[in-house]
């Protein structure tokens, strides 16, 4: 085994004479930073000192044949690195997480902090989770756990990822419908497909399971909106009330009564506007009697879902609704909601066509399709 102990102005310089002077094959051991003085002790300069090793018997291994020639061979960190190297990902983490938004330095210390330090391997899915658009924090746990497990070839590493995201996720109660409540609210901003995904879901309801239906709406705000509804109620030979205030959404209860599903349909809003969420909560009382999802369209932006959901932080939201997933090739904002909410996915929608464009996905059915 050779061991060299670096000094250099930065990570990133040290990391290249590593490479020189022992190879690609060389693991870092340890890093800190210490301060040296320069022209004659009169000014101090804040460096890097990394201890880096290459285990030679490795590269006789893999001069026999051991492993793979052709492939560069991925360089497992040995176990008390795994300790350092996960304490590196926290510490780094919590750098960002301290800094404001958009900080050049923390994110260039972030990725010098992993480069040269991480198998190629990890870098690369490190990168591919990125540009899903899944945040440090998230990323940092993945590489955490992917290095306890030893997982750095790539079939290792697509299995336990899988977990991983999984894990994530807020758990499925496969066992328990979907559509579990009498009344289903759908509420969301403008055009984000409520109004469709509400038509989607009731023909499935009263076609597949044979329940009997009705349907409200509270858009009372664009007369086509009404019609829209009203034209499904009809497909379906369901009946619709349309409410104004409490009190009508009252009587349209009684009239529901015995019904197994209403669908209640809400009108799309600026919900910028406190006003707007004071409207919906006035009308509906969001009691345990109610299944609501919030519907977002996927190809929002993540900032805009976010605040959505600090919008209605007062309103119960049982599990949201991402609609229009045909028109992005991006999931991972979508996990990332999830992850960071833990609040459930209900429904994904992918096409215009009602009734079938629309999908129930499990925690691994929406990794899977982040990994993709
Ligand atoms: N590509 C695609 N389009 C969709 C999907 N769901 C809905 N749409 C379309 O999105 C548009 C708006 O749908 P609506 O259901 O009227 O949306 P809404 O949220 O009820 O709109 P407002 O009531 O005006 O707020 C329509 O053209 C739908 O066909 C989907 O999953 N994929
Ligand atoms: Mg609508």
């Amino acid at each position: 085994m050779k061991m060299k102990k670096i000094t250099a102005n930065s990570m990133q310089e040290a990391t290249i004479q590593i490479r020189q002077q022992l190879g690609k094959d060389a693991v870092i051991l340890n890093s800190k930073t210490v301060v040296k003085r320069k022209l004659f002790g009169l000014k101090k300069q804040q460096m890097v000192e990394v201890i880096a090793v290459l285990d030679q018997d490795f590269e006789e291994r893999a001069g026999k044949g051991l492993q793979p020639a052709a492939a560069p061979i991925p360089v497992l960190p040995k176990k008390e690195q795994i300790q350092h190297l996960t304490q590196e990902l926290s510490a780094a983490t919590q750098a960002v997480k301290a800094a404001p938004s958009h900080s050049q330095p923390l994110e260039y210390a972030r990725n010098e902090r992993h480069a040269g330090i991480l198998p190629d391997s990890l870098m690369k899915i490190d990168q591919k989770l990125k540009d899903q658009g899944l945040d440090d924090e998230i990323r940092d746990e993945c590489l955490k756990g992917l290095l306890t497990k030893g997982a750095v070839k790539e079939e290792q590493i697509e299995k336990e990822l899988e977990k991983l995201l999984t894990g994530m996720l807020p758990a499925h109660t496969s066992d328990e419908p979907m559509i579990r409540s009498k009344y289903i609210v759908l509420f969301g901003s403008t055009g984000a497909g409520k109004t469709t995904t509400i038509a989607k879901l009731a023909a499935k309801t009263a076609i597949q399971q044979q329940k009997k239906i009705a349907f409200i709406t509270t858009d009372t705000y664009r007369i086509a909106a009404i019609e829209q509804l009203k034209t499904y109620a009809e497909l379906l030979n369901a009946p619709l009330e349309v409410c104004y205030s409490r009190e009508d959404f009252v009587k349209a209860q009684q009239t529901f009564k015995d019904y197994d599903h209403i669908f209640i349909d809400t009108a799309g809003r600026n919900f910028k506007e406190e006003a707007y969420i004071k409207e919906l909560t006035d009308i509906i009382p969001f009691d345990e009697s109610i299944q609501s999802f919030l519907v977002m369209s996927a190809t929002s932006k993540y900032q805009d879902m976010k605040a959505m959901v600090k919008r209605f932080e007062h309103v119960p939201i049982d599990q949201f609704i991402f609609t229009k997933v045909d028109e992005t090739d991006t999931m991972g904002t979508i996990f990332q909601i999830i992850a960071e909410s833990q609040i459930g996915l209900g429904f994904l929608t992918n096409g215009q066509n009602v009734p079938e464009d629309i999908l129930e996905s499990s925690p691994l059915d929406l990794t899977r399709m982040v990994l993709q």
